[in-house]
């Protein structure tokens, strides 16, 4: 008998995740917030997934964090910012034997979790999928990506890798998942800000050079210095094929900001500037777009944090 998925977070990847695992036939269940939430998802019927125009809909079982059946394996789903708390209401339901995937953009939050739970084994994602919401409960599957899967204090491969080939998830286990996020992490921070502050899609970056060019600088620097060269490797020349290859998409961290949701920034820019402080690393510019940033989400209302 399979491992049971719990799917903590239905939105845009969590949804992703379960209907692709559900329809491999794989168990999963789907961790709500409250009973409100649930009844509001039995309600519905499950989980639509859209793909190349086509909704199917998947009835993945569905529980409230405060079910009291043990969790063996816990794909987390939310936004960095949720994460800590997220699983800290399932922490009850966790122990020695549990595996965390964490799906979490951007660096710290997957310390945040870890220190959480010190017991359980997490498991750290870097996913190039692309997915949104076009509804409750509905999710369409945007771009085809890979996910990179890795544990920093333990380099075996788990067996359920099994379940994403099953699954059909494109993935692979990665030796260097840091190097992996620490490489999306800089790119994110030399493209996504500028996007926001110039009111852009990233293609019109190549009207901003020399800033794109400065900022690629210091987080090259900053990844040699605090034990990351080698996401530091021709760092200039990837952002500039990842702005052309995506040159008519708007960033992530824009698409969130004109959609009024809050943004990852304290797991991005913030954090590479606060390694950068931590490190003794010089890094005036990243420090002076994160304070634009900020400026830019209080005038329009957003957390800034
Ligand atoms: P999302 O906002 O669509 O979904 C997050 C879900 O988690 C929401 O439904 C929210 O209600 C739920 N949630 C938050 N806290 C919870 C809690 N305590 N209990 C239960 N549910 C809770 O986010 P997403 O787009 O799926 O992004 C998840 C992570 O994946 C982010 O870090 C993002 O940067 C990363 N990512 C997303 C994509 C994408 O295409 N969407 C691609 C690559 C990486
Ligand atoms: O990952 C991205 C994002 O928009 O978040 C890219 C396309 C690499 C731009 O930084």
């Amino acid at each position: 008998m399979s491992t049971t998925w719990h799917v903590l977070g239905a939105g845009s990847l969590g949804t992703l995740w379960a209907t692709r695992l559900a329809r491999a036939g794989l168990p999963v269940r789907l961790v709500l917030r409250n009973e409100q939430r649930l009844q509001a998802y039995r309600a519905s019927g499950g989980l639509t997934l859209v793909e190349q125009g086509q909704a199917l809909c998947y009835p993945v079982p569905g529980e409230t964090a405060q079910s009291p059946e043990p969790i063996k394996r816990l794909l987390l789903a939310c936004k960095a910012y949720d994460a800590e708390a997220a699983v800290a209401s399932v922490a009850h339901r966790l122990s020695a034997e549990t595996e965390l995937i964490l799906l979490q953009n951007g660096l710290g939050s997957q310390d945040a979790v870890a220190n959480r739970v010190p017991l359980a084994r997490c498991i750290c994602a870097s996913s190039t999928e692309g997915a949104f919401r076009d509804g409750d409960w509905r999710v369409v599957f945007a771009g085809h990506g890979y996910t990179w899967l890795g544990d920093p204090a333990h380099p075996v491969a788990p067996v359920w890798l099994d379940d994403l080939g099953a699954a059909g998830i494109p993935h692979e286990w990665s030796a260097d998942i840091l190097t992996r996020l620490w490489r999306k992490l800089a790119l994110n921070c030399a493209i996504n800000p500028l996007t926001v502050l110039h009111h852009c899609k990233n293609g019109g970056l190549q009207e901003h050079r020399c800033e794109v060019a400065t900022l690629c600088a210091e987080l090259s620097d900053l990844l040699e210095r605090c034990g990351q060269p080698a996401a530091a490797e021709d760092l200039p020349a990837e952002v500039e094929r990842v702005i052309q290859a995506t040159a008519h998409n708007y960033s992530s961290m824009y698409q969130d900001v004109a959609n009024q949701r809050r943004t990852e920034i304290s797991y991005l820019l913030g954090h590479a500037c606060a390694v950068a402080q931590r490190h003794g690393v010089a890094a005036p510019h990243l420090e002076q777009m994160r304070q634009r940033l900020i400026v830019h989400l209080d005038n329009l209302g957003l957390p800034s944090d």
